[in-house]
């Protein structure tokens, strides 16, 4: 085994105590205006903005720094189509067969269907995979460790950076996904985790009329003297 190498701390920029609370509060704005977006325009975006965002998105940890994740970035029309037919298919059988009441009860106030529009109109589609195991540049397998929740954190700080650069998100999950190998071509040790689609809103997008649980439901404080 390797010895561990270590380096000083690099870019850790230090924020007056005032600073450092504006950041925090205007980090809340910002994000808490974030909302999922089922209607997209299909202007264009501009270049080099989903690739910044991908590069923040990869900076997330991940157990081992094992980095489990692969993004593919669907900007082609033939290949949105057939991921539209694709998903409309499974979706058709989710809503008429697969789901519960109770999964219908839960998503009626999202106003969801089996209808996927979106997949074709909006200009890019991130579909990102979560790799179980990797390989050794020798070819030998190697487990990855917390491999979903790592793709879920980059998933998060890529949500949050495209919000940022003011593009529209939708964190689709049509299920199962596994034709989502045989579009993008993407080998057997990668399972699809995600679908987001992403670009600007329609000029007349709607979203659902719900609200966020209050922070005192979500969240407690375990301070010193109780
Ligand atoms: N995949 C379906 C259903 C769906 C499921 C959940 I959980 C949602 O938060 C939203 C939708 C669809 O995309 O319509």
């Amino acid at each position: 085994m390797s010895e561990p190498r270590f380096i000083p701390l690099p870019g850790f920029v230090e924020y007056t105590i005032e600073e450092m609370q504006q950041r925090a509060r205007r980090y809340c704005v910002e994000i808490s205006r974030r909302r999922t977006v089922r209607d997209f325009s299909d202007r264009p975006i501009p270049p080099g903005v989903i690739e910044d965002c991908l590069r923040a998105a990869v900076s997330a940890p991940s157990g081992a720094n094992m980095q489990p994740w692969h993004f593919c970035v669907i900007e082609d029309a033939d290949i949105k189509r057939r991921i539209r037919v694709a998903a409309e298919e499974e979706e058709r059988h989710f809503y008429q067969h697969r789901a519960s009441p109770e999964w219908l009860a839960a998503l009626a106030p999202l106003g969801t269907d089996s209808d996927k529009p979106f997949l074709e109109v909006a200009p890019c589609l991130i579909a990102v995979f979560v790799q179980r195991w990797g390989y050794l540049p020798d070819g030998r397998k190697v487990k990855h460790y917390y491999p979903t929740e790592s793709v879920g954190l980059a998933c998060g700080l890529l949500i949050a950076g495209l919000h940022h650069a003011g593009l529209a998100t939708l964190t689709h999950t049509p299920s199962p996904m596994g034709f989502l190998n045989q579009i993008l071509k993407r080998p057997k040790n990668e399972r699809p985790f995600l679908l987001l689609v992403t670009g600007y809103p329609a000029k007349d997008a709607k979203v659902p009329d719900i609200e966020r649980l209050p922070l005192q439901q979500t969240v407690s404080w375990h301070r010193p003297g109780g």
